[in-house]
Formats: structure tokens, C-alpha cells, sequence
């Protein structure tokens, strides 16, 4: 049975697993969530402690509902634990590992079984596949390739579905251009801030990539707005999709954006996802916003219990005009860790980048800068100007910026206009914050 999307006509990947019903899908997760706390007591001291501490044993869990007992898993317990130390089978079983950087202290190592591997194989296909991705694509990978799981996991996600993979890695963007021109990709995937890296050096160069054979961006890995897609899928002329993942749970394909692009599915065959308010750490009803905790129903090497992601959106269970029938995700908005606190106002860049982006007088490359005055924390925002703006007119577009920040945000800050080119363009995720109050 062939199952077509509305709007991106690509065919479902897995169609029967795709639009199982909620009771079906209630069903299996039952079933799957029992293997996986007795696999994870089992193997791993740390969750056979955690549990414990609770005086919870994983025969306890006879309902989805119950879930609420389970301790949570953070990134600091992958931390005290390095490297191998929450696997739930022995090192000699891993058929790979990644890592994921972080800004502070070791990285985070993960690790992954063949069966897991092939696991992410089957969902980075179905992942693809949702966002408008079909066999026979050629498949530009500019993902950086290596510890970082965005690069591998699409590259085996893209052969799955029968697509060709240019596997590219990140930087130097002028040979990105010209293999994208050359071999006719149909496909980009890569971070969205830096597509528009790649599609501000085509404009330079005097390619155009818009009239070219790309049709569908694969983006993923860092917060990203309308604005932006709006952007992006001018200047490239292609539709720019959201993914979402992370390396703890498995790295890319955990949740997809159908064509309705209206929320991203999250694969609930796989995942159990939950939302909790950050401060009471109770589980929130579908609709409110909160934190993302994500537990594995099917990882063999990582079986991970209620992963504190940090990752700020909302679950929808309402039925998707795509007929898919998983829950969906709100694009994430950005970290917990992220956000920003001025003068008692909480804001995430990605609300700055909204506003900037339909401004006109400038780029799309911005730095979020946050310094202390006195007792209070101030924001300056550094935003390159439109390489046709004249010279003149620098103030009066800053203050045009800051105002309709101050109206539509409800923070002070100050704006300053870089010349084109002054800004770090990105070669992977974006950095758009600066915390000169941590220097
Ligand atoms: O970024 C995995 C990935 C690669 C996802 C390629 C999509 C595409 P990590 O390096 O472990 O893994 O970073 C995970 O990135 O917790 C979010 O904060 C952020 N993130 C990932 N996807 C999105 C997205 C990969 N679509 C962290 N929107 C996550 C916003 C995202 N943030």
C-alpha cells in the first residue's frame, strides 16, 4: 500500500508503522517500554540505582501513565558516567560511536549495536521520506561527517531510502557550490544557517542554485524560524523542512516535518515523548509548553529513561492531514539552557531571528551579545547590513530594529549594524549567542 502526503507527494516510508492508530500505537509502546526499563535495570548500575532510589522496579510500570515514577536521565549522568558507563551492553557489542561536543567538559559519547544502527537506518529513511525526500534523489550531505552524529546518520538514512549520497561533510563552501551545481543535486542536507551560508557565496559568485535541480532542504540540529525558511527557500529555491534529534537518543530522525509543515512527527513507535514543566519537573497535558523528555523504546545499546533533553516545544495529538498518525512536535524554540533572562524578560534567540528577518536593510547573519550593567543584564544584537545599504542609513535601521524588538519581544537593547562579511558565518550549528557576562 502506497500512502501519498498532501502536500510534499512523497511516498510514506513505512506506511503500516506510520498511521498505526493511537491505540495501536499505545499498545506497542507498552510493550516496548517493559523491554526497555528491564533491559536498562539489568545492565546498567546507574538505572538499577536510580530506580531503586525510588523503590521502583520495572515490573512497577504497567501503564504509559506511569511513567511518571521513572526517575529522569540528564546529560550530567552521561557525563559521570564516561565514557561507557550507561551502556547496556558490552563495549565489544558497539558497532559505532559518536559524540557530541558540547560547550563545557568531556563530550557525551554514545554508542550504538548493528541492530541499533540499522534501527537509525530505517527512521533517518522515514525521516527523509516525510520531509519530501524520494528515491532516486541525489542527496547532497553537507552534514558534518564524524563524531558528530548529523553526518553519518543521514548518510545511512539517505541509502536506506535509495537515494544517492554526496557524503560532503561541512566547509569549504565554494567546492559545496560547485558539486551541488555539477552533479545536479536534487537534495541539501545540512544546518539551516548554514545553507544560507552556501546560498550567500552562490549569490556572490554569481550561481544560481535557485533555477537549479534542488527541490527539498533537509534541515535540522539548531533553532530556526519562519523568517528564515521564508529565506532559504527564495534564495535556494527549494522547500526548507525541519528534523529534529539528538545524539543521546540516537542523533537525526528521531521527529520529521511532514508537508503540511505544521509541527514535526515524532516517531512514537521508537521514542515515548513527554513534556514537563522545567521547574516542578510534573508532566504537562498535550498542548503546553515545557520541556521535551524523551524516553527509547527500541535502542539496545542506550536504552535511555525519561532524557531530560532541555529542549523547549509542545506536543499536538491532533490527527495530521497527512495521515500520519504520531504525535507532533512544535519546532523547538530553542534550550532551556538558551534562553536568555533580560531585565526579567525570557527570550530565545530564535524569537530575535523572527523579528530581524522581516526587517529590511539587512542580512540574516546576526550575534546575540549579553553583558552586565551594573546589576542588570544588557543585549546588544549585531546584525550585518544589506550590502546595498548606503552608508547613511546604518542608524536609522537600527533604531528601526530595536524598536520593533522593544514592541514585539518587550526588551531594551541596542542594536549595531556590522558591514557585510563582518559577522562568523557558520560552518555547522550557528553560534548566536555571546555571554561576555561568563568571560
Ligand atoms: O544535532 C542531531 C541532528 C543532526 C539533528 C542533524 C537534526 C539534524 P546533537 O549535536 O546532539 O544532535 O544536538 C542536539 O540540537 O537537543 C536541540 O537543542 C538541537 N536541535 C536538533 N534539531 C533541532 C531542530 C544533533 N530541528 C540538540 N530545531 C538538540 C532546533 C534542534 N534545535
Amino acid at each position: 500500500m502506497t500512502v501519498t502526503t498532501r502536500v510534499a507527494s512523497a511516498p510514506m516510508f513505512d506506511p503500516v508503522h506510520e498511521t498505526m492508530s493511537r491505540d495501536e500505537i499505545q499498545t506497542l509502546q507498552l510493550q516496548r517500554l517493559g523491554q526497555t526499563l528491564g533491559h536498562a535495570y539489568d545492565n546498567v548500575a546507574h538505572h538499577r540505582q536510580s530506580f531503586g532510589a525510588r523503590g521502583i522496579k520495572p515490573q512497577d510500570i504497567r501503564s504509559l501513565d506511569d511513567l511518571r515514577h521513572l526517575p529522569f536521565t540528564s546529560k550530567l549522568d552521561l557525563r559521570d558516567s564516561y565514557p561507557f558507563g550507561l551502556l547496556a551492553v558490552p563495549r565489544e557489542r558497539l558497532a559505532r560511536i559518536h559524540a557530541s561536543s558540547g560547550t563545557t567538559g568531556k563530550p557525551t559519547v554514545v554508542g550504538y549495536t548493528k541492530a541499533d544502527l540499522e534501527t537509525w537506518a530505517a527512521l533517518g529513511a522515514r525521516t527523509m521520506a516525510t520531509v519530501g525526500v524520494r528515491p532516486g534523489d541525489l542527496v547532497h550531505n553537507a552534514y558534518g561527517y564524524g563524531l558528530f552524529t548529523g553526518g553519518l546518520g543521514f548518510h545511512y538514512g539517505a541509502e536506506h531510502l535509495g537515494c544517492t549520497v554526496t557524503p560532503m561533510s561541512g566547509g569549504n563552501t565554494e567546492k559545496q557550490i560547485a558539486v551541488i551545481s555539477d552533479l545536479g543535486a536534487t537534495v541539501l542536507a545540512c544546518t539551516p544557517s548554514y545553507a544560507l551560508n552556501i546560498a550567500e557565496l552562490a549569490e556572490k559568485e554569481g550561481i544560481d542554485l535557485a533555477s537549479g535541480p534542488l527541490r527539498v532542504a533537509v534541515f535540522g540540529a539548531e533553532p530556526w524560524s519562519e523568517a528564515m525558511r521564508s529565506d532559504i527557500d527564495r534564495r535556494l529555491g527549494l522547500r526548507a523542512q525541519d528534523t529534529y534529534g539528538l545524539s543521546e537518543i540516537m542523533g537525526p530522525g528521531v521527529a520529521a516535518e511532514c508537508g503540511e509543515r505544521n509541527g514535526l512527527h515524532g516517531w512514537e513507535d521508537h521514542f515515548l515523548f513527554e513534556i514537563i514543566d522545567p521547574a516542578t519537573l510534573e508532566p504537562l497535558p498535550p498542548g503546553e509548553i515545557g520541556e521535551l523528555v524523551i524516553t527509547t523504546l527500541t535502542k539496545q545499546a542506550l536504552p535511555m529513561v525519561r532524557y531530560r533533553t532541555r529542549d523547549i516545544t509542545r506536543l499536538r495529538t491532533e490527527p495530521c492531514r497527512c495521515g500520519r498518525t504520531h504525535v507532533r512536535l512544535d519546532r523547538i524554540t530553542g534550550r532551556s539552557d538558551d534562553m536568555l533572562i533580560i531585565r526579567g524578560v525570557n527570550i530565545y534567540p530564535s524569537q530575535v531571528e523572527s523579528v530581524l528577518l522581516d526587517r529590511d536593510g539587512i542580512q540574516p547573519h546576526y550575534l546575540l551579545v549579553v553583558s552586565r550593567q551594573g546589576a542588570l543584564d544588557h543585549l546588544t544584537i549585531e546584525v550585518e547590513a544589506d550590502p546595498m545599504l548606503p552608508d547613511g542609513d546604518y542608524l536609522r535601521v537600527g533604531a528601526d530594529i530595536r524598536h520593533h524588538i522593544k514592541s514585539l519581544i518587550g526588551v531594551t537593547c541596542d542594536v549595531v549594524l556590522k558591514t557585510p562579511g563582518e559577522l562568523p558565518r557558520s560552518l555547522g550549528k550557528a553560534v548566536r549567542v555571546k555571554d561576555l557576562r561568563k568571560a
